[in-house]
């Protein structure tokens, strides 16, 4: 039997790393606001970063906020939406904070094993009369089924959004994401495949939304001297906007760069027993946000949890993505739907999936390494016993 010698990786390797401009290009743009002394407020960088990213995402309308938490706050309450949300429960507590925020009682539905979304064929048996909308998670960029949750929600008069946080340029048979559904927000936050620092943004269909939410994320004001909404402050100054410009122009070749990187994952992966890979979807074009295997525990001869610690000795460090579930919150666990018998796909998920390294500057020898340590752990530790 050959012994592989494994080493450590030299530099920690994080789940991500932000992708970041030219410094000289910032600068520049930062003389540009400097001598125009409008540093917030829909300022002209504000109105450029607009116009490029209605280009970008093939977007009918588009509201850019501080971040993609206030936006989906705001969403949901430009929508007006009331009483009961059909919900997912594998998702970053932010989805829920903005159920909460709106008042709104969430009601949790299982998941899909294949992509980790809201199961759509278990959505109406969770319809009541309270029942307003459905908030769906396009989790890790794979895309929900879209077409089937709009066929419900015209039947019961539904409202539907997406939180597309991960979902940057994902299309489905080349139609773009945000084109689905009421509203599509995505988040602009460091870690994303865009960033704007913190940021985020809606894109919606309706174009009267414009008005309301223009005047929501800046304290409910029409003019300066009117307050029409009880709104607040989740503006995206001009700095930040400035750096999402210099960004956008990198994207593209980011995604390539991650779509190599995924392959190599996938090359070096399949044939591992007991790993599945569950960012790859026939048809679709996908955001690259996350790369995410699952491990199934008995063939792959130690759990997620273990292989999750040991990959820190080797300086890798993923992440438990989204681990606690959010129906396991404390405000939360005691509604019907919260309860595992109802949930049984979600918690055996949570249980299993590990967001890997992934980004575009992560070197394909680092990856093929990563590969060899994940083959390699589980023999160590059946010597070892
Ligand atoms: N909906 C969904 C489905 C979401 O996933 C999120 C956010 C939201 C809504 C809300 O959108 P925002 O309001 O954030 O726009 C991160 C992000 O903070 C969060 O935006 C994201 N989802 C979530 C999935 O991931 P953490 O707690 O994992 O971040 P942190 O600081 O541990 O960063 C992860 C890794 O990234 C680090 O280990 C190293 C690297 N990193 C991070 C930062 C901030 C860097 O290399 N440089 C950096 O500056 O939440």
């Amino acid at each position: 039997m050959i012994i592989i010698s494994l080493t450590a990786l030299e530099e920690p390797v994080h789940v991500t790393r932000p992708l970041l401009p030219d410094i000289e290009k910032v600068s520049n743009r930062m003389k540009e606001i400097w001598e125009s002394r409008w540093i917030t407020n829909n300022g002209d960088q504000h109105k450029q970063l607009e116009k490029e990213l209605t280009k970008h995402l093939r977007a009918k309308n588009i509201s850019i906020f501080s971040n993609g938490t206030l936006a989906l706050i705001l969403g949901l309450k430009a929508l007006e939406v009331k009483g009961e949300v059909i919900t997912t429960p594998f998702t970053f507590p932010a989805t829920l904070q903005a159920v909460d925020w709106n008042g709104l009682t969430p009601v949790f539905c299982d998941i899909e094993k294949e992509t980790l979304n809201i199961d759509a064929n278990q959505i109406e048996s969770l319809i009541t009369n309270k029942t307003s909308a459905i908030l769906a998670v396009h989790v890790f960029g794979n895309p929900c089924d879209v077409k089937k949750i709009q066929t419900i929600a015209d039947k019961y008069n539904l409202r539907v959004i997406y939180d597309g946080a991960h979902a940057f340029g994902t299309q489905i048979k080349w139609r773009s994401v945000s084109s689905f559904g009421d509203m599509t927000m995505f988040s602009f936050h460091a870690t994303k495949l865009f960033n704007t620092v913190e940021g985020g943004a809606l894109v919606y269909n309706n174009e009267n939304l414009k008005e309301k939410l223009e005047s929501l994320k800046n304290f409910g004001l029409r003019g300066s001297e009117e307050v029409i909404l009880s709104g607040m402050n989740a503006k995206l100054n001009e700095i930040q906007a400035a750096i999402g410009l210099e960004v956008l122009k990198l994207v593209e070749n980011e995604r390539k760069r991650r779509e190599e990187i995924k392959k190599v994952y996938e090359e070096n992966l399949k044939s591992i027993d007991g790993i599945r890979i569950i960012t790859t979807l026939e048809g679709e074009n996908n955001s690259f946000q996350y790369f995410v295997i699952e491990i199934d525990e008995e063939k792959y001869g130690m759990s997620r949890d273990y292989l999750h610690e040991e990959l820190k000795k080797y300086n890798i460090f993923t992440r438990r993505y989204f681990n606690p579930l959010c129906s396991e919150f404390s405000w939360y666990r005691d509604l019907e739907s919260a309860k595992y018998q109802n949930l049984k796909q979600a918690h055996k998920s949570v249980k299993n999936v590990l967001s890997m390294p992934f980004y575009g500057d992560l070197q394909l020898e680092t990856v093929k390494k990563i590969c060899r340590i994940i083959r390699e752990i589980p023999v160590r530790l059946s010597r070892i016993k």
